[in-house]
């Protein structure tokens, strides 16, 4: 890849579009910017229904009818630019994984001790070769996904004295590897030739081997809440946690499922979807929201923190993303309800993101019971709430969210793990190359097909180049203003990160032309939607529920809930302006401390 073309190619990009948000805010005077980020205005009375209307209009400010119909901005970003960019992801997945591969991969998969902020979900089980499998597939890497699955075939085992979090190991290496089996056994190969020779579902056995380890976690459970370690040897350890965080607990749903049904085998989806419907069943009556900790055996809530961020994250992403796999009209059901209670009591600012006056939307930490607020942080885990809000159709309200988070980007070339709306200053200072914020990028892209979200794909991919490359891979920010690193590496930066940026500059990948065929776990890894893991091969799971079913919505029915079939609810004569009025861009910028 030419470099140094590509640096050209961005830096007139860059200058092009710089010079025209110059032109826009000459143009756009008194528009009475707020000083501060009060959050004065109460919750809302009314919850958003899902999937509500986008209100966009083009008002005197709005940048688009600055640019005149949008025109100027789809020049600014030709089609060669979007190749150059997607090479530019390819090289930066392939940069990070040929030096995993030389330097880590059977050596440091090991935890250093030193290192405060490295958890235990190592496992000791060349976590990242596994968690890139399917990132391989999708660059249509053939040799290499090949090389890499015998690898794994050959060299992993779980019979390890090695105490994992559950849900890491499931979301990170039980997710890959059922995913890379969906590949592998696909008919129509549309990545290319991922099959491999006699292959006699290895992958799938594996999964089949790392779950049952699992398994012991939802044993001797009063609640039926998951314990959240096990040692992949000998079950649970002694000292064993009783608390356990409920994005953990709760978000095992889709991976489980997806293996019972290709095993044919109610066992696992059984005990995930348990655990789902007992922490639903401990939310608030008055609110309806749950809590960050529970513990397992009282159910009593140990974390009251109740938000969008770290512990709850996935909880809510995974009754979405179930219904959408399986068709349970009652995952959609809760997901429904628990987006309610986020609109009624952790959204905070104006009503509608593009219009009226008022704070921008923000969904804030508040008290499960009392919805009374609990601190002025918001963490970058969040950031994928925009993505999640693409799938429901309220890209309107998404658009928003990530406004917010791009602007803390452009403030300090990363997201800082907490950042504090009222200092404007990030209250924890590290960046561990997450993806959150790529992943709403990418799929507002897939919603809208504005530019906008290619710039800002841009964006990101300079600053990991600039401030997270180091000699041996890309590093964790230590302190995102020092921009300090670590010596590690996540395995979502190739598994996640890696892959939303090349999928957000690649138009013509199988993954965008396969009609929704694929979603993506919470570790990014894709698996089909299809009529196989719909249909239940067992009645007796829940029996009350088994009737219930019977209303499932049809496949096709469920495809308007996938990824980019909602970007009709963006009005066309917006899809090539700027998605924010100028107005809010730089009120948001000026609550960052951006200007
Ligand atoms: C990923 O492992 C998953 O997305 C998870 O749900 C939470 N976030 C990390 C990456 O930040």
């Amino acid at each position: 890849m030419q470099w140094r073309s590509l640096v050209l190619g961005l830096l007139l990009l860059r200058l092009g579009l710089h010079g025209l948000l110059w032109l826009v805010s000459a143009l756009g005077p008194g528009l009475g910017f707020h000083q501060r980020f009060p959050f004065a205005l109460p919750p809302r009375g009314a919850p958003h229904p899902p999937g509500r209307a986008a209100a966009g209009r083009c008002g005197r400010a709005h940048w688009g009818c600055l640019l005149r119909g949008g025109e100027a901005l789809q020049r600014l970003l030709p089609p060669a630019a979007a190749g150059q960019l997607r090479d530019a992801a390819r090289g930066m997945f392939a940069f990070g994984y040929d030096n995993y591969m030389r330097h880590a991969f059977r050596r440091t998969n090991r935890a250093d001790p030193s290192n405060l902020n490295i958890n235990d979900v190592l496992g000791n089980y060349s976590l990242t070769l596994i968690d890139a499998l399917d990132t391989l597939a999708i660059m249509g890497n053939s040799s290499e996904f090949q090389k890499a699955v015998k690898l794994v075939i050959d060299t992993v085992s779980f019979d390890k004295d090695s105490t994992v979090q559950v849900f890491e190991a499931t979301i990170r290496v039980l997710g890959s590897l059922l995913s890379a089996h969906i590949i592998i056994t696909d008919t129509k190969q549309p990545f290319g030739d991922m099959t491999i020779k006699d292959y006699d579902d290895e992958l799938l056995h594996m999964a089949r081997d790392l779950a049952v380890r699992l398994l012991p976690a939802f044993e001797n459970t009063k609640t039926g809440i998951p314990y959240p370690r096990v040692n992949l040897k000998t079950g649970i350890p002694p000292d064993s946690n009783n608390e356990t965080c409920t994005a953990g607990a709760g978000s095992l749903l889709v991976e489980f499922g997806i293996l019972s049904r290709l095993l044919g085998d109610s066992t696992f989806e059984w005990v995930a979807r348990r655990a789902v419907k007992a922490l639903w069943s401990l939310r608030s009556n008055d609110t309806g929201l749950l809590g960050n900790v529970v513990n397992i055996q009282t159910g009593h809530w140990v974390g009251k923190q109740s938000g969008l961020g770290a512990g709850l994250d996935s909880f809510y992403e995974y009754l979405l993303k179930s219904y959408i796999l399986f068709g349970k009209k009652e995952d959609l059901e809760m997901f429904n309800d628990a987006y309610r209670s986020i609109q009624n009591y952790l959204r905070r600012g104006r009503e509608a993101c593009n219009e009226g006056e008022g704070d921008p939307p923000l969904y804030v930490n508040v008290n499960m019971f009392s919805g009374q607020l609990m601190n002025t942080w918001i963490d970058s885990l969040q950031a994928f709430f925009p993505g999640l809000q693409v799938l429901i159709g309220d890209v309107e309200d998404a658009i928003c969210l990530h406004a917010f988070y791009y602007a803390i980007w452009k403030r300090y070339g990363a997201l800082p793990e907490r950042y504090n709306w009222q200092l404007q200053a990030p209250d924890v200072l590290f960046y561990p190359l997450r993806p959150e914020l790529v992943e709403s990028t990418y799929l507002l892209y897939q919603a809208t097909k504005n530019p906008f979200y290619l710039h800002v794909g841009m964006d990101i991919l300079q600053s990991l180049e600039k401030y997270t490359k180091v000699k041996c891979g890309y590093a964790t920010l230590h302190h995102v203003i020092e921009k300090s690193k670590e010596d590690r590496m996540e395995s979502f930066f190739l598994s996640e990160t890696c892959k939303y940026l090349y999928l957000l500059f690649d138009e013509e990948n199988p993954v965008h032309k396969s009609g929704n065929k694929y979603m993506f776990t919470t570790e990014g890894h894709i698996v089909s939607v299809d009529e196989r893991f719909r249909d239940s091969l067992w009645q007796d799971t829940f029996p009350e529920e088994e009737e219930r079913n019977a209303e499932k919505l049809k496949s096709n029915e469920l495809k308007a809930m996938n990824s980019s079939s909602n970007c009709n609810r963006v009005p066309d004569e917006r899809r090539y302006l700027l998605p924010l009025k100028s107005i809010y861009m730089r009120q948001i910028d000026q609550m960052v401390g951006l200007i």
